[in-house]
């Protein structure tokens, strides 16, 4: 038996262009989007009249079931994506962590890990050190394992972090594999020195996470990265970029021509770093992640950078944990699980802070909610786009309804939200996964089991031209030199 959906009278918005249209859906594929559609009564149908039918969004970064500082995020792969799709996320990209440096054992453990999800999902792969062995896994996880970036850590001095001859090497590799290099963007010794500085100080409180790593770590190791991208002639991609020290060098080299991607997250948009100084300590240390959520100024340039295009997609570093595991630190700031929630808020947040606010238009939301990813990833049209042949994974919004943010009716395990009593307009009132109404009249109807992961492909559109690039550059070390010796 199949299943077949009709969307009937909404306005279809894709990353370029909308029109009132109806959406048909059989088997969980779009069969067909244009106006007034006629289908026989074996077909649900749902009525659009007054709202946005857009692509489900695709959350570039997160963190499910990871363990990290002596905990694991308390969102796994079913109550992650749970809290996505009621947030109307249908997509995500989570970061898969190697096992003692073993990128195929880490993959093992995902595999295992996303068995129970309700959500279509790809994996990045994260790389913690670097042999000839890592290179060769490198081959088989591009290859056959349908991952296609690799993320290097610039910071967390002593665990993952790796040092400029890795990341070189690394850049290398990805760029003969056609893989998108991926930074998290922190100098590591300046956040240990800086960690030093804050314990001689005598502040141990959540505010003196983000006194230790400034600003300027975090434009320094971008602007590293990014130069060293260059020489190598790799695309690169700078996660979670949360300060105007980083966008500021990612939109410089964009500007030059090179191929930087810059993703903020939504933490970074919307919030400033005020709660670090909460006296209560469960409510300042639920806003650790790192990079550290920055002064009220930095959110606001990172939006109008956004609008600009000089950051092309928003993603969450979703890496959620509850009270009791952010007390790990009550006595040092250095050992409180950093990282924040995101992946249910972000598509209302996005809206309510771009769109809403005459930021962005409607189809740019689409273009850095969901499209621009699944181009990145090279798995457009198959997602983020509302056509005939794409995946049927679809959002309903309201733009004249609201919603609300709490720990008290959120979906997420975490007993925290970082944007708890955030009240804004635009609601996600219907989620389609996979052809499935999930998320109606505030009610999920989600099945361990049901996601699937989605295979990404090498060579995206990033690396157009990049061996051309070469070929001219080794072609002008060829040509004939002039040597000027002094004469007698
Ligand atoms: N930052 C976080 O805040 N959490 C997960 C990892 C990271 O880089
Ligand atoms: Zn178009
Ligand atoms: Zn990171
Ligand atoms: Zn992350």
């Amino acid at each position: 038996s199949s299943t077949k959906l009709l969307i009937k009278g909404g306005t279809v918005v894709n990353a370029h262009e909308m029109e009132v249209a109806d959406v048909y859906v059989e088997d969980g594929i779009i069969v067909a989007v244009r106006p007034n559609i006629k289908v026989g009564d074996d077909v649900t149908v749902l009525d659009a009249t007054g709202k946005y039918v857009m692509p489900g969004g695709i959350d570039p970064h997160t963190h499910l079931a990871f363990e990290f500082m002596d905990s694991e995020t308390i969102d796994d792969f079913f109550s992650g994506q749970a809290a996505a799709l009621a947030g109307g996320t249908t997509m995500h990209i989570d970061f898969v962590i190697p096992v003692n440096g073993s990128l195929l054992s880490g993959l093992e453990a995902y595999e295992k890990k996303s068995k129970k999800s309700c959500m279509d999902y790809g994996f990045h792969m994260a790389i913690t050190k670097w042999d000839e062995v890592v290179s060769k896994e490198m081959e088989i996880i591009v290859n056959e394992k349908g991952i296609n970036s690799f993320k290097f850590f610039m910071a967390y001095k002593g665990s993952l972090m790796i040092n400029d001859e890795l990341l070189l090497q690394g850049f290398k590799k990805c760029k003969s594999l056609g893989a998108l290099a991926m930074v998290h963007a922190e100098n590591g010794d300046a956040a240990y020195e800086g960690q030093r500085r804050m314990i001689e100080l005598g502040i141990t409180g959540p505010e003196g996470h983000a006194l230790s790593r400034p600003p300027v770590v975090e434009g320094e190791a971008t602007a590293r990265a990014i130069k060293l991208a260059s020489f190598m002639n790799t695309p690169l991609y700078v996660v979670h970029v949360m300060s105007i020290d980083a966008m500021e060098e990612i939109s410089k080299a964009r500007k030059s021509g090179q191929k930087v991607i810059g993703e903020p997250v939504v933490s970074g948009l919307v919030l400033n770093d005020s709660g670090l100084w909460d006296p209560d300590f469960i409510t300042a240390a639920k806003y650790v992640m790192s990079p550290p959520i920055r002064a009220a100024g930095h959110g606001k340039a990172l939006q109008a950078a956004l609008s600009m295009g000089a950051l092309q997609l928003v993603g969450t570093d979703h890496c959620s944990f509850n009270s009791t595991q952010k007390a790990l630190g009550i006595d040092d700031f250095q050992k409180i699980p950093n990282g924040v929630n995101g992946i249910e808020e972000r598509m209302h947040l996005v809206w309510d802070t771009m769109v809403e606010s005459g930021q962005i238009s409607v189809t740019d939301y689409v273009r850095v909610t969901s499209t621009e990813c699944a181009r990145i990833f090279n798995i457009y049209p198959r997602k983020g786009a509302i056509r005939a042949g794409s995946d049927a994974d679809i959002i309903i919004l309201n733009p004249n309804s609201s919603f609300e943010i709490s720990a008290k009716s959120h979906h997420s395990r975490s007993d925290t939200n970082v944007f708890e009593g955030w009240r804004g307009k635009g609601k996600v009132e219907v989620t389609i996964s996979g052809g499935r109404v999930v998320w109606l009249n505030d009610e999920l109807k989600v099945f361990p089991g049901s996601g699937k992961y989605v295979e990404m492909r090498p060579f995206s559109y990033l690396f157009n031209g990049i061996g051309k690039a070469d070929e001219r550059y080794l072609s002008s070390l060829k040509a004939p030199v002039k040597r000027f010796r002094a004469t007698t």
